[in-house]
């Protein structure tokens, strides 16, 4: 249908309800807020709302604002196949040339035969070409006039601006010539839109219209913008359709007339905008997509959200946010540095004032934003999360799955967000079927594999340099992801349904093995441990190499994992003793000659010492085949490992490092990353600053550029150092531990609503360091809670003390039936 006739029949003119809201933000919990004194001069000092699909960056500019727009499917490019055809034939000889340690002529011989077929990313600059590019759907720009219908000034008093992760409302509030202004941005899950409330406390006037710098048309009608426009699909074509739509309701008085390409609203004290988008995306990832019905469905969205008033939009938004958001909450004691302005409060921290409660905002909202990017039914998180104001963003914008993808879900389990996790789910599935055609043309295998990039096209082939693109353990490392929600949420049906993507996977790589000459290890043929290169004895340099440290920890993970999915399942008996057996004879973890963790097969020097992957330490986090228990060697080389490559590196980077520490339990250089992580990377006029790291005015990770990984990473670091439920050792039943990273500047607080492997929720009080009381909720079956309580417990179930078996390490051993709650008391205190 044509978009002008559907929004001509839908035409509606301002309403006059007369109506004010009664709802009171102000409560006595306390809030998570991060605020400004004054407009954001650039998307890193913006306030970022979302709803999983469409998200909103609010400048709150006085005089003119701004609200960069995003709809997470919003990519150029398409589905297009650049696997190389026959690939395969090339491996004997790449694999003859790192069979004879020649690994710069099987390097050579992977830029020639083994690359994609194509421009693959364009080297991060993909967004003219068939990979694409995630980018900005483009910008709400809204205009304000002063009594006297002149712009208003600039200058005004008792500004503010904020983003309130309790309720997710961003507020820009101000007064001018005696008028108060306040503007309330809410990205509804419940109605599909982003909704704007602008009041003043006298009849007043403003502009709208939406800005796009490229493939965009407008029109307006009564009181309803549209844009819409094609993306190229990167061969000549027509790639995917939008349309992104708003319309302008006055409520308490006023009146709205479409200008040209603008509305314009006169005499109103308070007026909803409301923001739609839709598009026609239809690329493999399984979601609630609106198909070749976009513009209707984006139309009927538009019509329902603006039959309804603030007050009702607002209540099922908070529901609907509350729902997760509310599952946990961190309290580590306020300082009096809460009452600053978040880029103040960061400056202050950095110069050394202690802020427990800025830790646990940094942690709420890693948490607040994985909420707004990743809903059911959607794509997952990108490099970016959802918010972009870029058309070229960096990097893509896209899926990268040598950390980065993954590190956006390490937080999605542990904090109490396991639906959050369902488009990562999705999204892994639907790399299955381009993944098998990726495995048949490069390794001649069966299953699937992916490699370093992917997008929202199903993009699986390597990528087009060998020093990056060869690495191919990502499959693997994605299906730590399902299953890890399976250990988490324990369900038959899911386990059922992800058990193929996992044995798949494992098949792949154990087609793909060869045995190294030196030892007869079995290996991983071709590869390279992420991104990082090393020097030959004779000086030359090289990536690609035989079976890196990460791809053995990476398939003893996965084959463990396929084969007790089996085993659980009581189906493929004989493959799973296939899997743990092949899973002895895979290279070992190996200490190198200055007592470091081998980044590779044989002990090369790096190129880079100080190289931000840190690959080799996959089996210390996320993965738990390096423990101080299990392995107190191989422990102790991790944290060599991490203190020579230094504690200054990007943001996902030093986010990883929380995460390494915490599992060392070593809570102060945890907690030296996390107030690493937490510099601030901006100049006193709050735009970005140079440097390594980091985070923005507005909390974003600084990679640089902005990347939300460390976000996502350092809430899952700081959720590492308050509770942890991964075995003592490798294969061995998972053990809570409570508090085994904590540093003594948190020496009083709680936590409630972590999660732990087997489907448990725990909470934790202590004070002065130790721990007054917690407890631990099996929210999934019955069963048996191994708790490591680091002193003297008393546990009771309904107020009676329960009795509990003693295993070796201090672990107790309880059993708990679905539903119930075990509460632990220091002895002395009962
Ligand atoms: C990986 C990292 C880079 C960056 C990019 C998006 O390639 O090595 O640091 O995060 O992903």
């Amino acid at each position: 249908m044509i978009l002008s006739s559907l929004l001509a029949v839908a035409a509606v003119g301002s309403d006059f309800f007369g109506v004010r809201s009664a709802h009171d933000h102000s409560s006595s919990t306390r809030r998570e807020t991060i605020w400004f004194e004054s407009p954001a001069k650039a998307f890193t000092e913006s306030c970022l709302v979302g709803n999983g699909r469409l998200g909103g960056m609010l400048f709150g500019g006085v005089s003119s604002d701004r609200i960069a727009l995003n709809e997470i499917t919003l990519w150029s490019g398409g589905v297009h196949d650049q696997n190389r055809k026959d690939a395969y034939k090339a491996l004997p000889a790449i694999e003859a040339a790192l069979m004879r340690g020649d690994n710069p002529a099987a390097e050579a011989l992977v830029n020639k035969t083994f690359t994609c077929d194509g421009p693959g990313s364009g080297f991060g600059n993909g967004k003219e070409g068939p990979y694409g590019c995630y980018q900005t759907l483009g910008d709400l720009q809204l205009q304000f006039f002063g009594p006297t219908g002149k712009p208003l000034p600039e200058s005004v008093e008792g500004y503010k601006r904020s983003l309130d992760l309790n309720d997710a409302i961003a507020t820009v509030g101000y007064s001018c010539g005696g008028v108060i202004y306040k503007r309330e941005l809410i990205a509804s899950a419940p109605a599909g839109a982003l909704v704007y409330r602008v009041t003043a406390n006298i009849p007043s006037s403003f502009d709208i219209a939406f800005h796009r710098a490229e493939h965009a048309e407008y029109f307006s009608c009564g009181s309803t913008l549209a844009m819409h426009g094609t993306l190229p699909n990167g061969t000549g074509g027509d790639g995917l359709k939008y349309v992104c739509l708003s319309r302008v309701r006055c409520v308490d008085g006023g009146h709205v007339q479409a200008e040209g390409n603008h509305l314009h609203v006169s005499g109103a004290t308070e007026a909803l905008v409301y923001v739609t988008a839709g598009t026609n995306y239809k690329g493999p990832v399984a979601g609630k997509w609106d198909g070749d019905d976009f513009e209707a469905k984006c139309k009927t969205r538009l019509d329902a959200v603006s039959t309804h008033l603030w007050d009702g939009l607002l209540h099922d938004h908070e529901k609907d946010y509350h729902a997760l958001y509310g599952r946990v909450k961190l309290n580590l004691e306020s300082t009096k540095n809460s009452a600053l302005p978040t880029p103040k409060r960061m400056i202050a921290f950095a110069k050394g004032a202690e802020d427990p409660a800025l830790a646990a905002l940094y942690f709420q909202y890693g948490r607040y934003l994985l909420i707004c990017s990743s809903r059911p039914g959607s794509l997952p998180a990108n490099l970016q999360g959802l918010w972009a104001e870029e058309y070229a963003t960096p990097w893509n914008g896209d899926y990268h799955l040598n950390i980065n993808l993954q590190m956006n879900y390490w937080l999605a389990e542990t904090c109490g967000l396991a639906p959050c996790a369902e488009p990562l789910v999705e999204f892994i599935r639907s790399l299955v079927k381009p993944g098998e055609e990726t495995a048949k043309q490069y390794y001649n295998a069966p299953g699937w594999v992916t490699h370093v990039i992917s997008n929202v096209w199903g993009y699986t082939a390597p990528g087009e340099s060998a020093s990056w693109g060869a690495t191919n353990n990502c499959s693997g490392w994605l299906c730590d992801h399902l299953f890890q929600h399976w250990e988490f949420n324990p369900d038959r049906k899911y386990l059922e349904s992800i058990y193929p993507v996992l044995k798949g996977s494992a098949l792949f790589y154990l087609h793909s093995l060869v045995k190294e000459p030196k030892h007869g290890w079995l290996v991983t043929q071709i590869s390279s441990s992420p991104e990082n290169a090393f020097e030959l004895p004779d000086g030359r340099q090289a990536s690609v190499c035989m079976g890196p440290t990460m791809d053995m920890q990476i398939l003893r993970r996965l084959f463990s994992q396929t084969a007790r999915a089996a085993r659980t399942l009581g189906i493929d008996k004989e493959f799973a003793a296939e899997l743990d057996l092949t899973a002895t004879k895979l290279a070992p973890d190996q200490i190198g000659r200055e007592g470091y963790l081998q980044e590779w097969l044989e002990d090369y020097k790096e190129t880079d010492v100080h190289h931000r992957h840190i690959s080799q330490l996959y089996g210390l986090f996320p993965s738990d085949e390096i423990t101080p228990e299990g392995t107190p060697e191989l422990a102790q080389a991790a944290h060599t490992t991490l203190e020579r490559r230094g504690a200054a590196s990007t943001g996902w980077s030093t986010a990883w490092r929380i995460n390494w520490y915490a599992r060392l339990h070593d809570p102060d250089l945890a907690y030296r990353s996390l107030k690493l992580l937490l510099k601030p990377a901006f100049a006193a006029d709050g735009l970005p600053a140079p440097g390594l790291g980091g985070s923005y005015p507005n909390l974003l990770d600084a990679h640089p550029p902005f990347q939300i990984d460390g976000n996502f990473g350092a809430a899952s670091g700081i959720a590492e150092m308050l509770v942890q439920s991964q075995p003592l050792r490798a294969g061995e039943d998972p053990v809570i531990r409570l508090l085994p990273a904590m540093p003594k500047e948190w020496a009083s607080g709680s936590v409630f609503g972590l999660h732990a492997r087997g489907g448990y929720e725990v909470a934790v009080e202590w004070r002065h360091n130790k721990i007054i009381t917690a407890s631990i909720k099996a929210l999934s079956s019955d069963g048996e809670v191994r708790l490591l309580p680091g002193e003297h417990v008393v546990i009771t179930i309904r107020n009676k003390p329960i009795h509990v078996k003693k295993a070796a390490d201090g672990v107790i051993i309880f059993a708990l039936k679905r539903g119930e709650t075990a509460k632990l008391r220091p002895a002395q205190e009962i």
